[in-house]
């Protein structure tokens, strides 16, 4: 039985089963990017909510696994070399994933940097600015008399989607015929602009229909309908 003791984290968390990765996250856009990974993958995992109703995120536990205070992260009892490892930032962890089960990454070296160049699209520009159009368009920055700072993110999240929807007019995904890590990174963030944040119209999303196209056949994906759920935010 694998001992994940000296892991502070665990205190918190206990492991239930100890030999199965264990993750800590919500269901937010960067949360299910690990549970939609985890699904599609068929990995045996455990998962632990963590709580920002009462700032769990900021808990000396958590910290110890990510000092950033940020969901996802991982406890893998069987990383490289078969010592444990713990990992957070959601882009490290889907390569991690994709590398050590060999799946949703083109095998090809070319590919696979490809990949994580789109992957990194997603973490350094779809990310950030589509965040900060909830902020300004659905979070406290709605009040703010002053538009500008909404109207420059949503103009750079249209320039964002607009080389996205570039990029998939003639692919069903953004590596083409093949469903990789950099689609279970940058879908749940369309979806959840549109959905959650509801700041579809202010980003004209109907002027990208290849990004709306692959967007429905990533929602009708079983392993997405399930991780798009977990954790579940009320046990
Ligand atoms: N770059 C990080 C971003 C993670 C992130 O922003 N997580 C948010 C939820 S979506 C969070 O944990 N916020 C809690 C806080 O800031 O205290 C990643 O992709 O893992």
């Amino acid at each position: 039985m694998t001992d994940l003791s000296a892991f502070p984290i665990t205190g918190k968390w206990p492991a239930r089963h100890p030999d199965r990765l264990q993750l800590y996250s919500l269901p937010t856009p960067n949360g299910v990017k690990v549970s939609i990974m985890l699904e599609e993958i068929g990995l045996p995992y455990e998962v632990h909510l963590v709580s920002f109703d009462s700032n769990d995120q900021m808990s000396p536990e958590f910290l110890s696994l990510n000092p950033n205070n940020k969901i996802p992260a991982i406890l893998d009892p069987n990383g490289p070399g078969g010592a444990p490892l713990p990992l957070f930032e959601s882009g490290a962890i889907l390569i991690y994933l994709a590398e050590k089960t060999g799946q949703l990454m083109p095998r090809d070296p070319a590919g696979r940097y490809q990949t994580i160049q789109w992957l990194m699209f997603q973490m350094a520009g779809i990310g950030p600015m589509f965040g900060q159009v909830g902020f300004f368009h659905k979070f406290a920055g709605k009040d703010y008399e002053d538009k500008r700072p909404r109207d420059r993110y949503a103009a750079e999240s249209k320039r964002l989607l607009g080389v996205l929807n570039r990029r998939l007019a003639d692919r069903a995904w953004i590596m083409g015929d093949g469903f990789t890590i950099a689609d279970v990174a940058t879908f749940p963030w369309i979806n959840n602009l549109i959905g959650f944040y509801g700041a579809g119209d202010l980003v004209g999303i109907a002027d990208f229909p290849h990004v709306k196209r692959a967007l429905g056949s990533f929602m009708a994906r079983p392993a997405v309908v399930k991780g798009l759920g977990i954790p579940q935010r009320v046990k």
